[in-house]
């Protein structure tokens, strides 16, 4: 079927739900986290869960299982013919169906600064309508920060589908990581958790981005800095660790372990560094995480460095970072 040929694409009936409040931290504008697709709905309701008063949720699917227990989030329901089974992996449709519906999430868009996409590549939906998602975000001046689930390697369809899927999305994002779901699943078990949900590592991800540009912080960071780091020429990345205080090191360990670390960052160019600890962290706590990150990039690495204090962070430190330039 040609892109633009949307004749034997039944008709769309699309519902939106209202918006939720949104916080006053934001000054710059909102964050908006979206998901796309089954896997994209249930990474953002994870990760939206953790900072719904600092951020927007969107979730785009043509399966209403996907908003269940979603009272707060803006919903998009692309459906074709009623039946309400997603997209059937069919990304063309997917893409029409966004295109199409699109108009009621506009608003949103345009009150956007930053939007983290999250989506699972394979099926129809995710495949389909994320990057087109990213397309109009970026035509309303949204930064897009895009998180790609790619399907496990036996199941070689999927992988073609999401093969194709991933130019789109990658050339109408800031960023973009590729998680290979695979590794999501077999690090999960070591979480004890399910990777379905992302086995909170997408979620500590999103809130770490989401309180970062929430200037809610002691050294804040903003978006200029984030825009700063993204447009330094080369790759880019996002990166999350969480560890004890006691182990500083624990954190940067889990960081370049963790399965959303999909590029090696040594000799980077630029870094835009959150570290986030409870009261009792400390500025060698601070230095510690930070110069044992940023001690294989570039010498002229450009760094820069926020740091935030949260009480339930006590015993606990993140790092949250966006390294470019590789
Ligand atoms: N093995 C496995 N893979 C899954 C499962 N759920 C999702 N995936 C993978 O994640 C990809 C995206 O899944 P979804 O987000 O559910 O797909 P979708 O975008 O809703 O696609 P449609 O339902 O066709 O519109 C799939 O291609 C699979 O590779 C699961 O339960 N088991
Ligand atoms: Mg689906």
């Amino acid at each position: 079927m040609k892109e633009d040929d949307t004749s034997d694409i039944p008709n769309m009936t699309e519902q939106f739900y209202t918006p939720s409040p949104c916080s006053e931290f934001v000054h710059d504008g909102e964050v908006l986290i979206a998901g796309v697709g089954g896997l994209g709905c249930l990474w953002a309701l994870e990760a939206h869960s953790r900072c719904s008063e600092l951020a927007e949720l969107l979730l785009i699917d043509a399966d209403e299982v996907s908003f269940e227990g979603a009272h707060t989030a803006n919903c998009l329901y692309l459906d074709a013919g009623g039946e309400g089974r997603g997209a059937a992996a069919l990304p063309s449709m997917a893409t029409h169906r966004l295109r199409n519906g699109a108009d009621t999430i506009i608003p949103l868009l345009e009150n956007a600064e930053v939007l983290i996409l999250l989506a699972g590549l394979g099926g129809g939906m995710g495949s389909g309508a994320s990057g087109e998602l990213a397309k109009i975000a970026n035509q309303y001046g949204c930064l897009v920060l895009a998180v790609a689930g790619l399907p496990f390697a036996e199941q070689p369809l999927r992988c073609s589908i999401a093969q194709e899927a991933i130019p789109s999305l990658e050339s109408n994002s800031s960023v973009c990581i590729r998680v290979s779901m695979e590794r999501l699943a077999w690090q999960s078990r070591r979480r004890k958790k399910n990777w379905i949900t992302g086995s909170g590592w997408i979620g500590e991800l999103v809130e770490g981005l989401v309180t970062t540009l929430a200037r809610v912080g002691r050294i804040n960071l903003d978006l200029m800095d984030m825009k700063a780091i993204i447009n330094k020429k080369g790759n880019a990345t996002l990166i999350v660790g969480t560890g004890t205080s006691d182990d500083p090191n624990s954190v940067v360990e889990m960081a370049r372990n963790s399965p959303l670390n999909d590029l090696p960052i040594e000799g980077a160019k630029g870094c835009m560094i959150q570290v986030e600890g409870g009261p009792d962290m400390t500025l060698s706590h601070l230095t510690a995480v930070t110069d044992s990150f940023v001690s294989s990039m570039d010498p002229d690495c450009q760094v820069i460095m926020g740091a935030r204090v949260s009480d339930e962070m006590v015993g606990k430190l993140r790092l949250v970072a966006v390294v470019s330039g590789i």
